[in-house]
């Protein structure tokens, strides 16, 4: 893309492109898991880093390269490494930046693979972990030890929709000699930019909004720093956490909607806000949108807009629950998120099934929770399947 200063709708379509012989209007896939040197020396050359050219597709490949420039861009960042899923992403990052006898901390409500690989993982080569309410950045303070290397947040937290204020973290980690790493993931980087906050490394499960029609896996990293970004970069080569071109080509297909996508479902995930929240039938809902989310002040300040996640308990708790999954007949009851559909899910018995009981407590993972992804769907459509399906209760 010639102009630097293009916006972002612009970006989302064209940023990354290249122009190839035949004048192809999208890039093209280039499945080929290996590329062919001109001679031996500009082999030799291109694996000291002399010449520019494609090696071996776990190393590097146009089309994956596409897309890592396209959401460098979106993102505002130096470069970005494509990986086979959110959690690739999220290990390769751990891998980078942590280091044996080191510590970490990070949101207590974070996606729940990402806390369990730290307990379960790393701490098998002595990496230490505390989770904590990162929405309280007290608690952050008093969670620094002398060997914390990184601070990590998701925000907004998958399921608690709990909200951590991105600046306040950079000046923590600034002056505690902390990298700080946030997943984006709840908000895309149409809604929240963690590297224009402050943030040293921004992080999706492209999975979700980025790709947006639930028919791929897969994750990104962006840094700020060339010098963070080669150790991930290294990091996930040696692990072989690379994604596939095709994998690519899908995800440079889904952002180019992102933001057309993120308007409908927000203007949608409103409408259902305000039905859930005046529903007899339940008992609490937490979306950033509502004035009585704890964070919706500061929502407004670093998101554009509050996005179409939310969960809710019901008063008859996971019962009722349970029975509101079993009847809903348009919404998928479904795990994964940020899709074109919409879906439900019960994060207690499914995605955060392997966080313990104690754990779940203390994120605020009730066993009542019910997580909700809106659509683009007609909203009209939506509300009355909850509709109907609160009839059964
Ligand atoms: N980060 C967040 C915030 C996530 O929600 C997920 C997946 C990941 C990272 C990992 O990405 P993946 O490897 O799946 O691409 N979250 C899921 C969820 O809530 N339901 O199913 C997957």
């Amino acid at each position: 893309m010639k102009n630097p200063n293009a916006g972002f709708n612009t970006k989302l379509i064209h940023a990354g492109a290249f122009e190839d012989e035949f004048g192809s209007a999208t890039v093209p896939i280039y499945q080929s898991s290996t590329f062919k040197f001109k001679n031996a020396q500009h082999g030799a050359d291109c694996f000291a880093g002399k010449s520019k050219g494609y090696i071996y597709t776990r190393i590097g490949n146009p089309t994956i390269r596409a897309l890592e420039q396209n959401i460098t861009s979106l993102e505002n960042g130096f470069d970005g490494i494509a990986t086979s899923s959110g959690m690739a992403a999220i290990t390769s990052v751990y891998m980078a930046l942590l280091g044996a006898n080191s510590h970490i901390i990070s949101t207590g409500a974070v996606y729940g693979p990402a806390r369990g690989v730290l307990e379960q993982d790393f701490s098998r080569f002595n990496v230490e972990a505390s989770f904590v309410d990162t929405s309280n950045t007290k608690n952050i303070l008093e969670a620094i030890r002398p060997n914390t290397r990184v601070l990590y947040i998701e925000t907004p937290a998958n399921p608690t929709m709990d909200i951590t204020d991105i600046e306040a973290c950079a000046k923590i980690a600034k002056e505690h000699g902390l990298l700080l790493v946030v997943d984006n993931t709840f908000s895309s980087p149409y809604l929240q930019k963690p590297l224009d906050l402050g943030a040293d490394v921004v992080l999706h499960s492209v999975t979700k909004f980025i790709n947006g029609h639930a028919d791929i896996v897969g994750g990104i990293i962006v840094a700020k720093d060339p010098e963070v970004y080669k150790k991930i970069r290294h990091s996930m080569v040696f692990m072989g956490c690379n994604m596939d071109p095709t994998q690519a080509f899908m995800v440079l297909r889904g952002v180019k909607t992102l933001s057309i996508r993120i308007d409908r479902a927000q203007e949608n995930a409103k409408k259902v806000a305000d039905f859930l929240a005046s529903h007899p039938k339940v008992e609490w809902i937490r979306y950033p949108g509502l004035k009585n989310h704890p964070q919706h002040e500061l929502a407004k300040k670093q998101m554009k807009g509050f996005g179409s996640m939310m969960s809710f308990g019901l008063k008859g708790g996971y019962e009722a629950g349970r029975k509101l999954m079993d009847h809903v007949q348009l919404a998928l009851l479904a795990v994964s998120l940020g899709g074109v559909e919409t879906l439900i899910q019960h994060p207690a018995s499914m995605t955060h099934a392997g966080v313990s009981k104690e754990n779940k407590k203390a994120a605020g993972i009730t066993d009542d929770l019910v997580r909700f992804s809106v659509g683009i769907e007609d909203a009209e459509d939506i509300i009355g399947d909850l509709r109907q399906a609160f009839e059964h209760i």
